[in-house]
């Protein structure tokens, strides 16, 4: 295994302490394959039944004991966990860039949005607010309380392999549930080596009974394990339509709940008025960094008809300039996809777009010396006259469809048309614009953006989307709800027995 050995990057040499070796992970059916030249990484086993059955027992069993724990301690244990990723940052970003290929900023800002939600989580442990709520009974008040759930399983996508999880773990365990990972099979090895940081924290911290947080690694069959399991209250899972559908089915058939982040398809807007080189730069961002891969990827831009040459023009010039290589170059701003299947899917989608007439600028392999086993593909740009099947659907690679528009109301109607509803943005100086934009009759997706492009959103915000994106909301605001029990408390403290409604019942 001396070509896993030769690849273990050097900053990631700091996960030793927390017991993460990349050179000695050489066992196991999960390979996980470096997306930067197709080199083996390292391998993980999939969980048994067995082994996942005897996984659930303790993770209810550290259920029991968590829930008791106040809320501000479990914040405590989160607080750690993030300073222990502040640490290991480097380590961990560096990780991220040879699992999933992404560029060394792009990983370390995904390693930030771990901690960043780790400190929002640990506020949140002071502040899991519930209502008083008038009573109509004379001498009755009433509550409304949120307590733990249960055990909640994460499932993850390769492309925010750390972030994800994060939004989710460190919510459920400042809420008082244990939680269970199921890291993408392309991305094990980022999966493992923050789960060994976290199991790190945990062997510190007295209150943290023993289960409180376990790996679940393993393909698809893990995945339906998770999604049909009764002793699971809540599957969150983040990953394509199809899937999401799959799961969903099944947590719904045993009246679990499922909080799924599916696909995206976003679009933007450059309305008249709008900032060019605010525009070029947002769009560039958004539809060619992390090579298109992420859900929020700008896929569709309606550029109105008296700004289109000007804007495409200039699009053109920053896409054939942009550096595609080596996620490990610091020049580097797009680099590979994930897999070769990857690469496949885009070419047949450009090709889809050139028999219907489309004019394809880019999109081409890129040969990086001594990185022929990675899949590099100069971004795409696509002029189209009307949709087509592509446009309509999430391809996981950077390919961006550009239309005219006339009337922002067919542009709104047209960011709308579509069966996934994630991100979406809006580029004007005009105030009436945006606001319609933002309004009921404005976009019909989770998240809408005045001036910046519908990817990297923070974390402070609820994150997510409508219709096939799935609906459900991670991370910020009061996205922490899904991860508790509501319960209606009403308490009588006088001597009498008022019924509500006014309903009379009189026993001798
Ligand atoms: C994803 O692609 O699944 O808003 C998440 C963003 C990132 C998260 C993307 N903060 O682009």
């Amino acid at each position: 295994m001396s070509a896993v050995a030769a690849n273990a990057p050097a900053a990631a040499g700091s996960l030793a302490a927390v017991g993460f070796d990349l050179a000695r992970l050489t066992a196991g059916d999960l390979e996980s394959r470096s997306p930067v030249d197709g080199r083996l990484l390292g391998r993980v086993a999939s969980l048994s039944r067995a082994e996942y059955d005897a996984t659930l027992e303790r993770s209810r069993a550290a259920f029991a004991a968590w829930r008791a724990v106040p809320a501000p301690r479990r914040g405590e244990l989160v607080r750690l966990f993030g300073e222990a990723v502040r640490r290991h940052k480097p380590a961990l970003a560096e990780l991220i860039t040879l699992e999933v290929g992404k560029i060394g900023s792009e990983a370390a800002g995904e390693v930030q949005e771990v901690i960043d939600i780790c400190d929002f989580a640990v506020g949140l442990s002071r502040q899991l607010y519930g209502l008083t709520i008038a009573s109509e009974r004379k001498h009755h008040h009433m509550l409304e309380r949120w307590h733990p759930l249960g055990p909640v399983a994460i499932i993850t996508a390769f492309n925010f392999p750390m972030a994800v999880w994060s939004w989710n773990a460190a919510l459920a365990l400042v809420c008082g549930n244990p939680v269970l990972w199921k890291p993408s099979e392309k991305t094990p090895l980022t999966g493992l080596a923050l789960h060994r940081l976290l199991e790190s924290v945990l062997r510190d911290f007295p209150e943290a009974p023993a289960g409180l947080s376990a790996l679940v690694p393993g393909g698809r069959a893990v995945g339906e394990w998770l999604a049909a399991d009764e002793r699971i209250p809540l599957v969150s899972a983040t990953g394509s339509t199809r899937m999401g559908r799959d799961v969903a089915v099944k947590v719904a058939g045993r009246f679990g709940r499922s909080l799924l982040e599916l696909g995206g398809n976003n679009a933007m807007i450059v309305a008249p008025t709008a900032a060019e080189d605010l525009a070029v730069r947002a769009i560039t961002f958004a539809a060619a960094g992390t090579a298109g891969q992420r859900c929020t990827t700008l896929r569709r831009l309606f550029v109105h008809e008296s700004r289109y040459e000007a804007i495409v023009a200039r699009l053109k010039r920053a896409y054939a300039s942009l550096k595609v290589g080596s996620p490990l170059a610091t020049e580097t701003l797009v680099g590979p996809l994930v897999d070769k299947a990857a690469y496949e899917a885009m070419q047949a989608a450009l090709a889809q777009a050139r028999a219907a007439g489309g004019v394809v600028h880019g999109g081409e392999r890129v040969a990086i010396a001594g990185h022929d086993g990675g899949y590099y593909a100069r971004p795409a740009l696509v002029e189209l006259a009307a949709p087509i099947e592509a446009s309509a659907r999430e391809t996981f690679a950077p390919i961006l469809y550009v239309f005219r528009y006339r009337e922002l109301g067919e542009a709104i109607a047209a960011n709308n048309a579509v069966v996934q509803g994630l991100s979406s943005s809006l580029i004007t100086q005009n105030l009436s614009e945006a606001e319609l934009f933002l309004s009921a009759e404005g976009s019909d997706c989770g998240i809408a953006n005045i001036n910046i492009g519908p990817s990297g959103a923070e974390i402070g915000g609820a994150f997510g989307g409508e219709k096939e994106t799935g609906g459900g909301r991670e991370s910020g605001s009061d996205a922490w709800k899904a991860y508790m029990r509501r319960q209606t408390q009403t308490v009588n403290y006088s001597s009498t027995l008022p019924l509500a409604q006014g309903v009379k019942f009189d026993v001798e």
